[in-house]
């Protein structure tokens, strides 16, 4: 049986510096919690980030979902992100031509290049649309990232065994931008990349309800069982009494089942 890599080792094996950075702040803050911060007014958005901000590796943004967005609260969420030692993944999955997601990425109203640690994208436009974005990135001095979509989370989907093992593919062709995975289960045992799991609450079935296709597990089992790394928890976090207890509770189940995972 193959031994478990800990987040502190994958961060010295790996030589993409934004899995590096990642697994580092993942294993001093002792968090595999990506926040998915879901929300429609900036304001609450940057208070949450505040109160959770402690206890994540990660806050996830829906940036386009935001109805008083300006470049100023992007500053101050920046500036909450240094304070508290978390990265800024936008979730927009880009899905186009490397011409025009290097322009949606870098330009626009939003500008998510200049703010964001790191996106994700679609693998089905294939390698052009990787190498548009990488482009864009290149102008910055700190580190940049993408995930590529290998699987998703909702009843339906048309994602099929071989999308997901040619976007692994797709993946390692371009492991000095692309860093890991939105994924349902571990994809490779390649140290370096990351697997991010939504799709989670505690209680998968008699939580909140989605009529909306969204399926979900529980923290352990993404962890353990099916090996991810990282948690995405959005409304699991959100539509609870208490936002920052229930994180804290969400960063403590998903860490312990990595540090089990780490001893089986
Ligand atoms: O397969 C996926 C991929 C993503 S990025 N399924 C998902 O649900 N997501 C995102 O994760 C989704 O866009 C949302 O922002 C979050 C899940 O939110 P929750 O409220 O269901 O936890």
């Amino acid at each position: 049986k193959e031994k478990e890599i800990s987040f502190e080792e994958r961060a010295e094996i790996t030589n993409n510096k934004m899995a590096k950075k990642l697994f580092q702040i993942m294993s001093l803050k002792q968090s595999n919690l990506c926040f998915s911060a879901d929300v429609e007014s900036f304001d609450l958005l940057l208070k949450l980030a505040d109160e959770i901000g402690p206890n994540i590796c990660i806050l996830k943004t829906h940036i386009d979902i935001l109805n008083d967005f300006n470049m100023d609260k992007v500053q101050e969420l920046v500036n909450l992100s240094i304070k508290h030692n978390f990265l800024i993944f936008e979730d927009r999955k880009f899905a186009d031509i490397g011409n025009t997601v290097k322009s949606q990425y870098s330009g626009g109203v939003y500008k998510i290049s200049q703010w964001s640690n790191f996106v994700n994208a679609h693998s089905i436009a294939g390698s052009g649309c990787v190498q548009g974005l990488k482009e864009a990135a290149l102008q910055y001095d700190e580190p940049k990232g993408c995930l590529l979509i290998a699987q998703l989370s909702c009843k339906n989907n048309l994602i099929d065994k071989t999308y997901t093992e040619k976007t692994v593919k797709l993946a390692e062709e371009h492991s000095d931008f692309i860093f890991g995975f939105i994924c349902q289960n571990k994809l490779t045992d390649n140290p370096g990349f990351i697997h991010i799991t939504p799709g989670i609450q505690f209680n998968e079935n008699n939580g909140m309800s989605d009529n909306l296709g969204q399926q979900y597990t529980t923290p352990e089992m993404a962890i353990l069982q099916n090996k991810c790394d990282v948690i995405v928890v959005g409304r699991g976090i959100l539509k609870s009494e208490n936002p920052a207890e229930t994180a804290l509770k969400y960063k403590n189940t998903a860490y312990e089942a990595y540090l089990k995972r780490l001893n089986l």
